[in-house]
């Protein structure tokens, strides 16, 4: 053990998000304080106001799962708001938290940091060595901001920040608005909404495409192992170690909701990254799995969705 959050102050930042919701799940089963602060308590893109915050609650270990974020077409419809918000929030929380002495920081980051066309599957050695897909550049430029500005501060200040990239995410607590979401929680949607009215389930892009997914709760559970356990400077990658191509995904949720309708694609949507596998074999090694198999996952996903656990329902 490297760090033991027992007894201590744990701010969890964008708390209410799908990965902060899972994070404060699984702090619940440690010995620590819990600190939140709702949007309308706090501006994270407002450095000002999370540096007095911060002095205030002095936080002493910190996960920062609060950020600007969406799906494919969210994220090349809105690069300003993805680039700059993400920013913001990251240099506002880093820059709060040497400034009141936080013990240890982990920062979330996401699996499109790395280039269109890594290597697959994509090491941590494999960050910026070649071009980032276009749908969300803006949003990975962010958060290679935010690793590096991490790395800055353990360099300079000796601060205890690490940095964490999870694959595509899903769960409870998900962004079900067709718009704004990501693959799973839209294809949740879109097969109940056939199974009910009848109908196709529409697949943007080609469907080919391939994505790793972890659930979510998987990942609280990783984020914790990585505050207790590593301490270093470079970004650990936080994956399950397979993945799946988009028409298959969409024919394992319709087997799991129990829907057997016509399939049909968009080609006017993106496609976005081919593929995007990473090697975890770091995490592995520090003595950490997922422990929740995909299909398992999508019903338990599925239940969250029916109980009305998501936004944008
Ligand atoms: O999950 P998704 O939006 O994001 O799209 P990315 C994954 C793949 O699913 C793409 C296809 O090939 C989409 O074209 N897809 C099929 C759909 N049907 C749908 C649908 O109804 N909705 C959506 N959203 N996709 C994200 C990044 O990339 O990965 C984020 O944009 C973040 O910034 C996230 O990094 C982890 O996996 O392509």
């Amino acid at each position: 053990m490297t760090y033991s959050l027992a007894g201590k102050r744990v701010w969890v930042a964008g708390h209410r998000g799908m990965v902060g919701s899972a994070i404060v799940r699984r702090l619940a089963q440690e010995d620590c304080e819990v600190l939140t602060a709702a949007r309308d308590e706090l501006d994270l893109t407002d450095q000002r106001a999370v540096l007095g915050w911060m002095h205030n609650q002095r936080p002493q270990a910190v996960f920062l799962a609060a950020a600007r974020v969406g799906g494919i077409l969210a994220n090349d419809s809105r690069p300003v708001e993805f680039l700059r918000d993400n920013l913001l929030i990251e240099t506002a929380v880093l820059t709060g938290a040497e400034s009141v002495g936080v013990e240890k920081l982990l920062f979330l980051g996401s699996s499109c940091i790395y280039p269109k066309h890594a290597e697959q599957p994509i090491r941590e050695e494999a960050l910026l060595t070649g071009s980032l897909e276009p749908t969300n550049e803006w949003y990975a430029i962010a958060k290679i901001a935010g690793i590096k500005l991490a790395e800055a501060y353990r360099r300079e200040y000796g601060c205890d920040f690490i940095s964490a990239m999870p694959t595509n995410l899903y769960g409870p607590g998900d962004n079900f608005d067709l718009n704004a979401s990501h693959v799973m929680p839209a294809l949740i949607r879109k097969v109940h909404e056939a199974k009910l009215a009848g109908g196709a389930v529409t697949v943007w892009g080609t469907g080919t495409p391939r994505r790793e997914f972890l659930y979510v709760d998987d990942c609280a559970d990783a984020c914790l192992h990585l505050m207790q356990h590593y301490s270093d400077a470079p970004h650990i990658n936080v994956g399950s170690g397979s993945d799946i191509s988009i028409m298959e995904l969409t024919r394992l949720v319709m087997e799991v909701l129990d829907y057997d309708g016509p399939v049909v694609t968009d080609s006017a949507k993106p496609d976005g990254a081919p593929r995007k596998l990473m090697d975890s074999a770091r995490l592995a090694a520090l003595g950490w799995q997922p422990k929740t198999a995909l299909r398992d996952g999508i019903a338990l996903a599925y239940q969250a969705f029916l109980a009305g656990e998501g936004r944008g329902l």
